[in-house]
C-alpha cells in the first residue's frame, strides 16, 4: 500500500519568532555568524578556489569538500535574506554565485578540487565516489541554489545547479554507458528531491530514486571502482561499507550503522522519496532504523554517533559521555530526518526527537556570540574542550548557520483539515494565503504556559493540533477560557476542531518540572547516574557555577528539591536550576587505589545551566550525568 505524507511544513518565511530563546540566536546568526563564516571561506581560499587559479606547486589546493562549505554558507545566507532583506548580502551572494557560475565546465561539471587539483584533472572525475565527495558537493550546491532561488527569485545559481544535475543525470544510472555509482557521502539524494520540487522536473526525482535504490547492490560499485583504480577494495580504510550505509540495499537495513551524518542524510532522502512516490518500503525501512537510533543509540541531547574513529555509530547502548563525538552536523541531521518523518502522520515521537536535538545537541554547536563552533559535543568535559572559530574540516559551522536561519520552518505544518503546532516559542505565523495568523504568546522553553491567538481572515472551521511534548506528564488546555479536559492526545497531539474566529485564544499549560532522567539499564556508562532535564532542555553543571573538582564528586538525591531562577544577565538569559546536592568528602589517603570505606558526604548548593550554553564562560569542567543518591535507588 502506498504511504502518504499528510502534513506539509509551513515554510520558515511564514514564521517570525520574537521569543527570548530563538530570536536572539537567529539575529546573531544573521549579523555575526554569517559574516564570520564568509570571512573564513574567503581567508582559507574556499571562495577563490572557484576562480580555478590553483596550479600544481601552489600551496593550499582546494580540498575535496571545500565547495560544500561555500554552498552551505550560500544556503544559510539565502535563508537569512529571505526573512530579512539586506542589499549588501544580496550583492555579495550575487558576486559569489557569479564566480561559481564561471567555474562551471561546458558540460555542466563543477567541482573545484577535480577541476584544478587532480593530476589528470577532469579525466579523474567520478573515479572515487566512495571517498571523494563529488556528488556530496553537488548536493550542497543544489540545496544552496534552491534556497537562493526561493529567497531572491533569481535563477542564477539554480541554472548552474540544473546544468550540473542534468550532466550528473547523463553520467549516472542504469542505462548503457552510464556509471552505476552513487556517493560515498549521501547528500545529493535529498538535494535532488528539493530540485525536483522547485523545478517540477521529474528526471531529478528519478535520479534521486536511482541513487537510493542502487546503494548497496551487488556487485558492489565501490569494489568495482576501487579495482579500476588499481586498489584492493578490502583495504578500504573504514573496513566495511556499513560506514557509508552501502553494505546492503537500503530497504534491507534494520540498524543504523557507520558515519552518522551520512546516515541522517540518507534517511532524510528516503523519507523524502517515500513522501513523493508513496513507496511504503522506504518508509518502513526508515521506521525500523529510527528505532535503532532513538531506542538504543541517541544521547539525551539528541546527539548521535559516539565514536570519533568513524564519526559515527558503534553498538547498541554505547553512549559514553566524555568521549562522545556527537558531531553537530549529525544532530542537525536528526532534526532534518525527524522533521521529514513527522510529516507523514503527525506522530509526536518524531517531534519529540526533533525538539530534543534542536534545543540541545544542535545549538550547543555554536557559541552565544555566534563566532565559535563545536564539531564534537561531548556530555562531559574536564575543561579542555572548547568551541573554535573554524575547522579545516568545516562542515559544522555553516550547517548550524543554515539550521538556525531556517528554524522557524520546524514549528508548524498544515494538512487537509487544519494546522499542526509542533514547537512553541513567542512569535507570529502568517499562513501563505494570509487566511490565518497564529500568534504564540509564551516564554517557552523557560515556561510551559503557551497562549495561541488565532486570527483567521474569516470564521473558519478547521482542526488545530497541538503537540503535547513527550516530556510533559500533565497539562491543561482551555479555549477562550473554557477547559477542554475531555480532549486526549493522540500520538502526542490534541486536536481541537471548531469554527475559529478572529481573537480566539487557546491556552496550553504544560507542566514543566525538573526531572531526573535515567538511561536504559544497558547504557553501561550511565549505570547509577541521572541527568537533569526541564522541559525540552537538558541541563549540565559547569565549574563556573560549581567550584568542585572533579564535578563527579557531586551526586544528586532522587528527591532533590529544585528551584528555578530566571537569570536575564546570565548566558544570554537562562533559567538556572538550583538545589542542594551531595558532595563526596575530598579527603583521599591512598595512592591510586585504596580499600573501600564508607564515603562521607556533605550537602552542597549547586546550579545547573542548559547544556546548550555550556562553554560560554571561563574554561572549566562540565557534566551532564551524575551519580544518584541513595545509590540503592539507582538500579
Ligand atoms: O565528509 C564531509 C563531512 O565532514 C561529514 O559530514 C562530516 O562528518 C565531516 O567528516
Ligand atoms: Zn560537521
Amino acid at each position: 500500500m502506498a504511504v502518504r505524507r499528510k502534513l506539509a511544513p509551513l515554510p520558515f518565511t511564514c514564521v517570525k519568532l520574537s521569543d527570548r530563546f530563538w530570536a536572539p540566536r537567529v539575529e546573531v546568526n544573521r549579523t555575526v555568524t554569517l559574516p564570520a563564516e564568509y570571512a573564513m571561506c574567503e581567508s582559507t581560499g574556499r571562495i577563490a578556489a572557484f576562480d580555478l587559479k590553483w596550479t600544481p606547486g601552489d600551496p593550499n589546493p582546494p580540498h575535496i569538500f571545500w565547495d560544500s562549505d561555500v554552498a552551505k554558507w550560500i544556503e544559510a545566507a539565502s535563508y537569512a535574506l529571505a526573512t530579512h532583506p539586506d542589499r549588501s548580502l544580496d550583492d555579495l551572494l550575487d558576486r559569489v554565485i557569479a564566480r561559481i557560475a564561471k567555474a562551471q565546465q561546458p558540460d555542466g561539471y563543477l567541482n573545484t578540487h577535480y577541476i584544478v587539483f587532480e593530476r589528470a584533472g577532469l579525466d579523474r572525475r567520478w573515479t572515487n565516489l566512495r571517498d571523494n565527495h563529488e556528488l556530496y558537493c553537488a548536493g550542497h550546491l543544489i540545496e544552496a541554489a534552491v534556497a537562493h532561488y526561493q529567497a531572491t527569485g533569481k535563477p542564477t545559481l539554480l541554472e548552474v545547479a540544473c546544468r550540473y544535475a542534468d550532466y550528473i543525470d547523463r553520467v549516472f544510472g542504469r542505462g548503457r554507458g552510464k556509471l552505476r555509482g552513487y556517493c560515498g557521502h549521501e547528500e545529493i539524494e535529498l538535494a535532488l528531491v528539493k530540485l525536483y520540487r522547485v523545478t517540477a522536473e521529474r528526471r531529478y526525482l528519478r535520479l534521486a530514486q536511482y541513487f537510493v535504490d542502487e546503494r548497496g547492490r551487488k556487485p558492489h560499485y565501490f569494489d568495482i571502482e576501487a579495482r579500476k583504480r588499481g586498489e584492493d577494495p578490502a583495504r578500504f580504510r573504514f573496513g566495511s561499507y556499513e560506514y557509508n550505509q552501502s553494505h546492503i540495499p537500503v530497504r534491507e537495513q534494520r540498524i543504523v550503522t557507520g558515519h552518522a551524518v551520512r546516515a541522517m542524510y540518507l534517511y532524510s532522502a528516503m523519507a523524502d522519496l517515500a513522501g513523493e512516490t508513496g513507496d511504503a518500503s522506504l518508509l518502513a525501512a526508515c521506521e525500523r532504523i529510527w528505532h535503532s537510533v532513538v531506542d538504543e543509540r541517541m544521547y539525551i541531547t539528541g546527539g548521535i554517533g559516539p565514536s570519533a574513529s568513524n564519526e559515527g555509530f558503534t553498538v547498541a547502548y554505547d553512549l559514553p559521555d566524555e568521549t562522545a563525538y556527537a558531531e553537530t552536523c549529525a544532530a542537525i541531521g536528526m532534526v532534518f530526518w525527524n522533521h521529514r518523518m513527522l510529516q507523514f502522520d503527525g506522530d509526536g515521537r518524531y517531534a519529540d526527537v526533533m525538539e530534543r536535538a534542536l534545543y540541545n545537541g544542535t545549538i550547543s554547536g555554536v557559541s552565544l556570540d555566534g563566532t565559535r563552533f563545536f564539531y564534537e559535543n561531548p556530555l562531559a568535559s574536564p575543561g579542555d574542550h572548547h568551541r573554535q572559530p573554524w575547522f579545516d574540516c568545516a562542515c559544522c559551522p555553516p550547517n548550524i548557520a543554515r539550521l538556525i536561519a531556517s528554524v522557524g520552518g520546524y514549528f508548524y505544518s498544515t494538512d487537509d483539515d487544519g494546522v499542526w503546532a509542533h514547537l512553541y516559542a513567542a512569535g507570529d505565523a502568517v499562513f501563505p494565503d494570509r487566511s490565518l495568523t497564529i500568534a504564540q504568546i509564551t516564554d517557552y522553553p523557560w515556561d510551559g504556559r503557551v497562549t495561541l491567538r488565532l486570527t483567521p481572515d474569516e470564521p473558519r472551521k478547521f482542526t488545530l493540533h497541538l503537540r503535547i511534548p513527550g516530556w510533559c506528564a500533565r497539562y491543561t488546555l482551555q479555549v477562550n477560557g473554557s477547559p477542554m479536559a475531555n480532549l486526549r492526545p493522540r500520538n502526542g497531539y490534541v486536536a481541537i476542531t471548531r469554527a475559529w474566529r478572529a481573537g480566539d485564544e487557546v491556552l496550553l499549560n504544560l507542566d514543566m518540572p525538573v526531572q531526573l532522567m535515567r538511561a536504559h539499564p544497558s547504557v553501561r556508562q550511565m549505570t547509577g547516574r541521572v541527568a537533569v532535564q526541564r522541559g525540552p532542555l537538558v541541563y549540565c553543571l559547569e565549574s563556573a557555577d560549581n567550584p568542585i573538582s572533579p564535578l563527579d564528586r557531586i551526586s544528586l538525591p532522587l528527591n532533590m528539591r529544585w528551584r528555578t531562577e530566571h537569570r536575564p544577565e546570565l548566558l544570554g538569559g537562562v533559567t538556572v536550576l538550583r538545589g542542594r546536592a551531595q558532595v563526596d568528602d575530598a579527603a583521599w589517603r591512598g595512592g591510586l587505589y585504596a580499600p573501600a570505606r564508607p564515603v562521607k558526604r556533605k550537602s552542597v548548593e549547586i546550579t545547573a545551566v542548559p547544556y546548550c550554553v555550556w562553554d560560554n564562560r571561563a574554561p572549566g569542567e562540565m557534566r551532564v550525568w551524575f551519580r544518584v543518591e541513595p545509590e540503592s535507588a539507582s538500579s
